[in-house]
């Protein structure tokens, strides 16, 4: 049986976007194993409901399923005016839905991808925010953390619109903060380097054997590394407030210093 380390997590309730998958998924397990209640939203419904199933039959905890875009500012709306007028507005929003598309010089580059990573990790995680923050600015207790990268921090080639969005998610962290100056409200957010998720498969278009590339010849970090970090960010007395926390595979040193190691290599 999981003994749940952070007891000021228990009963608390946390918003996951993109709980579908990957990192997201992990950090719905991390807070339901703390005994939180869990609002997940993605736009696969099956994969998520198959998830909340095996915690609430695991932890006994309430999980609640939206079936959503964060691209799409009315579905962000309406799930929040659903989840107030329920009494269900979060204690801690996660926004973490994201991706990656193409790695390709600028010049080369495919618009339809930059939509897609723009009004995704920015303008999703603006509509989130929007939408969810007066509630706590009116309670005066919140905390908001973004899923933000490496790859907000330093740029590698091909990254340029993937490496924007994330400078731009570092930049709201920051502005946020000095917004809610005054407030209890904490802003943070968790920074990983290389995961190994479903990314690189969505980044490379569904070419699997690309995806894998990325990730062999070391240890990358799992979804549940990043997942325990965010778990201790929220878990953080209400005094402190971890603002950023970046977290790189130990074989990773920046996005391009990154030791490999030969097969049969210890
Ligand atoms: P995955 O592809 O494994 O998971 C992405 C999740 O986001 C899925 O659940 C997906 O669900 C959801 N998602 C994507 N687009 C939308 C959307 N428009 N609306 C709602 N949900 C959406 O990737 P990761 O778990 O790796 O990525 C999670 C976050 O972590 C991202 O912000 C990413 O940038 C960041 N990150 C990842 C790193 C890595 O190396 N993997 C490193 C640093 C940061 P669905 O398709 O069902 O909607
Ligand atoms: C995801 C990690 O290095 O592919 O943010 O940008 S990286």
């Amino acid at each position: 049986m999981h003994v749940p380390v952070s007891p000021n997590l228990s009963r608390r309730r946390v918003l996951i976007t993109g709980a579908s998958a990957g990192i997201g998924a992990a950090i719905a397990r991390a807070f339901a194993a703390e005994g939180s209640h869990l609002e997940l939203g993605a736009r696969r419904m099956a994969k998520l409901e198959e998830l909340g199933e095996r915690l609430r039959q695991e932890y006994g905890i309430e999980v609640n399923c939206r079936r959503m875009d964060v691209r799409d500012r009315s579905q962000v709306e309406a799930w929040v005016e659903d989840l107030a007028q329920e009494g269900r507005i979060p204690d801690i929003l996660v926004n973490n839905a994201g991706l990656s598309r193409d790695l390709l010089p600028i010049h080369e580059g495919r618009p339809d991808g930059w939509d897609e990573m723009i009004d995704t990790n920015v303008k999703g995680l603006l509509y989130m925010t929007r939408a969810i923050l007066p509630y706590m600015v009116t309670r005066d207790s919140g905390h908001v953390i973004h899923i933000g990268s490496t790859a907000g921090d330093t740029v590698y080639p091909g990254g340029n619109v993937y490496n924007a969005t994330k400078f731009a998610v570092k930049a709201l962290t920051e502005g946020m903060n000095l917004d809610l100056v005054g407030t209890r409200i904490r802003v943070s957010s968790v920074d990983p380097g290389l995961v190994e998720t479903e990314f690189s498969q969505v980044r490379f278009r569904g070419d699997e054997e690309r995806a894998r590339k990325v990730y062999q010849g070391y240890t990358p970090l799992s979804s549940e590394d990043v997942a325990e970090v965010v778990r201790y960010v929220a878990a953080a007395p209400p005094h402190v407030n971890l603002v950023r926390t970046v977290v790189y595979p130990t074989d990773q040193r920046n996005p391009y210093v990154l030791h490999r190691r030969e097969e049969g290599e210890e």
